[in-house]
């Protein structure tokens, strides 16, 4: 029997693109910089002159798919991670907007074979999404973790 599992000591050579919405950027900005401390405290490059890690910054959460979709199809990625912060309104919009995240983002991982991590908080309300977001917890650490593990675990399964 072969049981796969990823590991976070073989994890620092991983070459990982973060995908961020500008929108609601009080939270998007906290999950950022969980996320990079967490990669740069398992030994990734994330300084400002890395080869390891980059970052693409989007309008909302509703174009990550796309630009997701260009950079894990570019070969030069083994993890992608999305950021983002939908935070219900008054209107529907909320609805639309993660639907079409959550679905996009799905299909982007299955179709190129390359994971994508899902961090995008969809919350009732600002305090909820600031308590994910460095309050209580930082999520973007979670993220970046769960980047870390599937990296490595994609890198062991047969092709
Ligand atoms: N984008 C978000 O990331 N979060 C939101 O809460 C949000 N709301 O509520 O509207 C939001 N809208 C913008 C959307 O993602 C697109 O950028 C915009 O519609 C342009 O395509």
């Amino acid at each position: 029997m072969t049981v796969f599992e990823g590991r976070f000591t073989d994890a620092a050579s991983l070459k990982i693109a973060v995908v961020v919405g500008r929108f609601n950027d009080l939270v998007t900005g906290k999950l950022l910089s969980g996320c990079l401390d967490c990669l740069g405290r398992h030994g990734l490059d994330v300084e400002p002159s890395s080869k390891q890690v980059d970052v693409a910054w989007v309008p909302g959460s509703f174009e990550i798919p796309l630009v997701a979709q260009r950079l894990a199809r570019s070969g030069s990625y083994n993890v992608v991670i999305t950021l983002g912060a939908v935070i219900r309104g008054d209107t529907p919009h909320f609805d639309v907007v993660v639907a079409e995240v959550s679905k996009g983002v799905a299909a982007v991982a299955r179709d190129t074979g390359v994971p994508v991590i899902f961090g995008v908080l969809t919350t009732d309300n600002l305090q909820q999404a600031l308590e994910r977001a460095g309050i209580k917890s930082n999520l973007g650490w979670s993220y970046a973790l769960q980047a870390l593990e599937m990296g490595s675990l994609l890198r062991g399964l047969p092709l």
